[in-house]
């Protein structure tokens, strides 16, 4: 069994979206995880191994820990094979590798970049910013309706993330909303979004 530390409404709901997406709920046990919120509200539950309180993390069955969302999407993807995500040795597998990690070492960091009002030579050598950011996802939502193909994907579920949640910092861009737009409306995200609403008012969160 897996276990994985998950915070209703909070970057572990992608991953507990991917769970219901790959139909492998059964096989994790979803340990609900307060944590320190932007609001002030929450704080650091004492019982998370995540070396920083953080989620999501998760527990192998033979007592590997993964952190980083991407990095647990990946494994989770791997083991619990479905089309929706290329595995190894499939069609789109280098495509689905480059968003996973490009969210991670690119675009989130731009995103909090302009989020903070900060520029520097460094951070633009390094992540470039926004307007290259976007320039990259309308290229690859070129000529097809989500990232990998004409269906949703993990990719998607990944990267339309942080324009899910803040809705007022997508990108201005038809192609972008209009995808934002699709993957809000997968049944499955609606499916989480449920879940978390149960598990929030279990843990007697207030709603956000
Ligand atoms: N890069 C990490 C970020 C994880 C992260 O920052 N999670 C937030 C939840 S949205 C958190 O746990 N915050 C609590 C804290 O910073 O103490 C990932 O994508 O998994």
């Amino acid at each position: 069994m897996l276990t994985l530390y998950h915070a209703p409404k909070s970057r572990s709901s992608r991953i507990v979206t991917l769970l219901m997406a790959l139909d492998a709920m059964s096989e994790v046990d979803i340990r609900l995880t307060d944590i320190p919120r932007q609001d002030g509200s929450g704080g650091r539950d004492p019982h998370n191994p995540h070396p920083e309180g953080k989620v999501p993390f998760l527990i192998t069955d033979d007592g590997e820990t993964i952190r980083e969302s991407n990095a647990i999407m990946l494994y989770l993807t791997d083991r619990f094979a479905s089309d929706f995500a290329p595995n190894v040795g499939e069609a789109g597998r280098g495509a689905y590798l480059t968003w996973l990690f490009w969210y991670g070492n690119v675009l989130e960091p731009a995103y909090v970049h302009q989020i903070a009002g900060l520029s520097h030579p460094a951070l633009t050598a390094t992540f470039r910013g926004m307007p290259e950011a976007v320039a990259y996802l309308v290229a690859g939502l070129e000529g097809r309706d989500f990232l990998l193909s004409d269906q949703f994907s993990a990719a998607d579920l990944l990267i339309a993330s942080p324009f899910l949640w803040f809705p007022e910092a997508t990108p201005d861009v038809a192609v972008i909303r209009d995808w934002v737009a699709r993957c809000g409306a997968e049944p499955v995200m609606a499916e989480a979004a449920t879940y978390d609403a149960k598990a929030a008012q279990e843990m007697g969160l207030v709603p956000a």
